[in-house]
């Protein structure tokens, strides 16, 4: 029998390339869209298939995590063999601007999937997996984090991470529910959302490089955060899931740099030599003709931040026989190269003539 999985937050980065690892694998994806103005489905179109076809295994549905009988209503349908938990309001700094519906959509979205599972008779069927975070750690409590690290939320998405966590575990002891959380540390891609640091790093450095920007305006150079590769992670979540009984994982490289060394190695990859000079909010990067390539803006501080992040992934090596396969520098690469080609082929089409929609952040 071909397996089942639904997949919440398919359009997102990590989405993507689970739908993808899964169809790989021969699964029947089914995957949780919500409606938008306009087309959201950019990361997944390569896996479309054709309403029409008959033997097609990639199935969008409409649901929203803040909308329970829409959430329902598909498991009920679908009646999956493993629910992967991907949505959410994942941006950290927005969730300050939007704590209410952070906790909606990140914490009881969380409780709704886990209800829907109980009520509709499928705890000894469906297999969740829920995507918690190192964020979890905040004001870190211990070098590296494992998972016996006490948590500290530093954020309201946290704190709604927080919640879906331990409610994750809660329907795990008290229904028997094989239920795992995935504590995992800062991954990117390509396709990683635009308004996460190294993606802005990588597409900002690519437009100056092409002469369609001057300077890439960031927030606090000094955090420090354990980046992988979402690609990598994405095994791992499918990993969770087939084990004899269920637990909780951190996921990370055990390996750390700042976003000033990002910026600094994203830089070199495009052949320009950044020079570092002054401090704080006067800290500016400066590439060897003098000209002024990232300046910092407060606007982009945070109220509580989370200075440093390294995990410690000792457990997900030993009991998934788990480790991460790309290095800090071919994951920059490959993000530099993947924005160098779309800000090259934006710089043509203006330069012939056309106008070119900038989005800013
Ligand atoms: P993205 O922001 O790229 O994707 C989030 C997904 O959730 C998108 O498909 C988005 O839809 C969807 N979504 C958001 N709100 C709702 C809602 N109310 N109802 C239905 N769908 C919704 O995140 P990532 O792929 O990077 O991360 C996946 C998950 O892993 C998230 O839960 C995130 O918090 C968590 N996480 C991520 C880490 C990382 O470093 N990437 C690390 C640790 C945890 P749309 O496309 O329409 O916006
Ligand atoms: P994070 O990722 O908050 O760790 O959450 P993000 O890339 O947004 O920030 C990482 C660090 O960089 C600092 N920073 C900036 N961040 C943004 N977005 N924009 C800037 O201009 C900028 N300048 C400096 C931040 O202050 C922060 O310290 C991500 C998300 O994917 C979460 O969903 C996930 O749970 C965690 O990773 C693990």
């Amino acid at each position: 029998m071909m397996k089942k999985a639904l997949i919440t937050g398919v359009t997102g980065q990590d989405g993507s390339y689970l739908a993808g690892l899964l169809l790989s694998k021969g699964y029947e994806v089914h995957g949780i869209k919500r409606r938008s103005s306009l087309f959201n489905t950019d990361r997944i179109d390569h896996l479309y298939q054709d309403p029409h076809d008959r033997n097609r295994r990639f199935i969008l549905h409409y649901g929203d995590m803040t909308d329970t009988s829409s959430l329902q209503r598909v498991i009920q349908d679908v009646q999956p063999d493993e629910i992967y938990n991907l949505a959410a309001q994942s941006h950290v700094a927005v969730s300050f601007e939007e704590p209410e519906y952070t906790a909606d959509a990140d914490g009881i979205g969380t409780l709704r999937i886990l209800e829907a599972i109980r009520i509709l008779g499928l705890a000894a069927k469906t297999r969740f997996y829920q995507a918690s975070t190192s964020e979890l750690y905040g004001k870190v409590q211990e070098v590296p984090q494992s998972e016996s690290t006490p948590f500290y939320p530093r954020s309201p998405y946290a704190v709604a991470k927080l919640y879906a966590y331990w409610i994750t575990v809660n329907y795990r002891e008290a229904y028997g529910i094989y239920a795992c959380n995935g504590i995992l540390f800062n991954h990117e891609s390509p396709v990683r959302g635009e308004t996460f640091v190294t993606r802005k790093v990588t597409r900002g450095l690519a437009r100056i490089k092409v002469g369609s920007l001057d300077t890439v305006f960031l927030g606090n150079l000094d955090a420090k955060r354990d980046w992988g590769h979402a690609r990598d992670y994405a095994e791992m979540q499918w990993l969770m899931l087939q084990q004899q009984s269920p637990d909780d994982y951190v996921i990370a490289t055990g390996e750390q740099h700042s976003v000033r060394d990002f910026a600094t190695m994203a830089a070199s990859k495009l052949g320009i030599q950044i020079t570092w000079r002054g401090r704080g909010v006067e800290e500016r990067g400066y590439d060897t003709s003098g000209k002024c390539i990232v300046a910092v803006d407060p606007r982009y501080f945070r109220p509580t931040e989370v200075d440093t992040l390294l995990g410690n992934a000792a457990k997900a090596r030993q009991k998934l026989g788990w480790q991460p396969r790309t290095s800090f520098e071919e994951l920059v690469t490959e993000m530099v190269n993947s924005d160098l080609e779309a800000a090259e082929r934006d710089a043509l089409v203006r330069n012939s003539g056309y106008r070119v929609l900038e989005h800013h952040e």
